[in-house]
C-alpha cells in the first residue's frame, strides 16, 4: 500500500485523532440556534476563559470569525488599518468591503507588526471628504511572514494608541496559542489587550472544523446576530464543538514540539544549495523557504517534492510553505529532508 505524503502543506489538514473521535461521538447535543446546546455553551465558557475575554462564540471558520468582528466594531464607509500581508486583507474575498461596506488600509511592515507611528500615520483626520478610521486588526502569529510571534508588549503599544484615538483592535489569533507557546506567556496576555480575538480550532489544535469569537459580553451578542446573517448559525453542532473542547484540554501543550520540528527542518534546509530561509522568522510551526537560487518555479519545486511524497504550497512568487502539525512526526521531518534533499542538493 502506498504510504500517505507528509503533507506540510498547513495546519488545518490534521485529522481528529480516536481520543478526539471518541469526545464527538460521546457529546452531549441541543439545537444550538435555541441556545440549547450544552456542549457548545461548554466550549464557549472554556474558550473565554483561555482568553481572558467576558465571552466567546463558536464559528464555522476563522474567516467568519474575522468577518464578523469586523461587522460588530464597524459601519459603512469606515476604514480599518490592517498589515499589507494579513490574511484579512489578502485572503478573506474582500470580505470587509463586500459584508461591511468597509475600506481597508494596508500597511507594511517588514515583520507582520505595525509600529505606533505607523498606525499614527494612517489614522484620519475629522474631514468629511475622508473615511472614519474606526479599527485596528492585528495578525498573530503572522502566516505570511512565517509565523512570527509579535510578544504582547507590541501590541500594548498599539492598544494604547488605539484607546487614545477611539478606535477598536481586533486581533486574529488564528494562531494564538502557537504564538503563546512561542513566547512563554499564556494566550490571554495577548487577547485581554485587544476588544476581539478570533482563535482557529482547526489549525494547530487539531479539530476538523471551528473558530471561536471572543470579546465582552455586548460584543457576542452582537456577533451571534451578524453569525446568523451570514447563515453561521449551526444546529445539533455540540457534535463539533466536542472536538474543539478535546483540542483545548489536550493539544496546547504539546505545540512546542512542532516548533522544535519547524526549526530543525528550516535549519537543516536552510543549508541546502538554492534554498534561502529567514531563520529569525521561524519562531513557531511556519517555515517558509525561498527556492529562487535553484533556478527551479515555485511549481516545479511543489510537483518534485511531491514525487517524493512531501506536500507543501507555492506561497508566494519564489518561495512555498511548510507548516508542522500534530500530525507530523520526527520520521515525517526526516522524510521531508531527505525528500527536499534528492530534490536540491544535486540541482
Ligand atoms: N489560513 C490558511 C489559508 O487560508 C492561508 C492556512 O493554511 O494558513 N487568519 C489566519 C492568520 C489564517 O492563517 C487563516 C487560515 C485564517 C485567518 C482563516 O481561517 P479559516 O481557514 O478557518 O477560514
Amino acid at each position: 500500500m502506498p504510504h500517505d505524503p507528509v503533507d506540510l502543506r498547513s495546519d488545518t489538514v490534521t485529522r481528529p485523532s480516536s481520543g478526539m473521535r471518541k469526545a464527538i461521538a460521546d457529546a452531549v447535543v441541543g439545537d444550538d440556534v435555541f441556545l440549547d446546546d450544552p456542549t457548545v455553551k461548554k466550549l464557549e465558557s472554556l474558550a473565554a476563559e483561555r482568553t481572558g475575554m467576558e465571552a466567546s462564540i463558536f464559528v464555522p471558520s476563522g474567516t467568519m470569525g474575522n468577518e464578523i468582528a469586523i461587522l460588530c466594531h464597524t459601519g459603512r464607509g469606515d476604514e480599518a488599518i490592517v498589515e499589507l500581508d494579513s490574511h484579512i486583507y489578502n485572503y478573506e474575498a474582500a470580505g470587509p468591503a463586500v459584508l461591511a461596506g468597509v475600506q481597508l488600509a494596508p500597511i507594511r511592515t517588514e515583520r507582520g507588526m505595525f509600529t505606533v507611528e505607523d498606525v499614527e500615520l494612517a489614522i484620519r483626520p475629522d474631514d468629511e471628504h475622508e473615511p472614519v478610521t474606526r479599527l485596528v486588526c492585528l495578525e498573530n502569529t503572522h502566516n505570511r511572514k512565517g509565523g512570527v510571534v509579535h510578544p504582547p508588549e507590541a501590541i500594548k503599544a498599539i492598544r494604547d494608541l488605539a484607546r487614545d484615538r477611539g478606535l477598536k483592535v481586533h486581533l486574529d489569533g488564528a494562531r494564538i496559542f502557537n504564538a503563546a507557546a512561542g513566547a512563554g506567556v499564556p494566550a490571554s496576555e495577548f487577547c485581554t489587550l485587544c476588544d476581539s480575538v478570533m482563535f482557529c480550532l482547526s489549525k494547530g489544535l487539531g479539530a476538523p472544523i471551528g473558530s471561536i469569537l471572543a470579546g465582552n459580553a455586548e460584543f457576542i451578542k452582537k456577533a451571534r446576530r451578524y453569525r446568523k446573517l451570514l447563515g453561521g448559525g449551526m444546529r445539533q453542532v455540540g457534535i463539533i464543538a466536542a472536538a474543539g473542547i478535546y483540542a483545548l484540554d489536550h493539544n496546547i501543550d504539546r505545540l512546542g514540539d512542532d516548533h522544535r520540528k519547524a526549526r530543525w527542518l528550516a535549519e537543516t534546509l536552510s543549508r541546502l544549495p538554492g534554498l534561502t530561509i529567514d531563520l529569525e522568522s521561524v519562531q513557531t510551526n511556519i517555515v517558509v523557504i525561498d527556492v529562487a537560487g535553484s533556478g527551479l518555479s515555485v511549481e516545479e519545486c511543489t510537483n518534485m517534492l511531491e514525487k517524493q511524497g512531501v506536500l507543501v504550497i507555492p506561497f508566494g512568487r519564489t518561495t512555498v510553505r511548510a507548516v508542522t502539525h500534530l500530525d507530523i512526526d520526527d520520521e515525517d521531518i526526516e522524510k521531508a529532508i531527505s525528500a527536499f534533499d534528492g530534490v536540491f542538493a544535486q540541482n
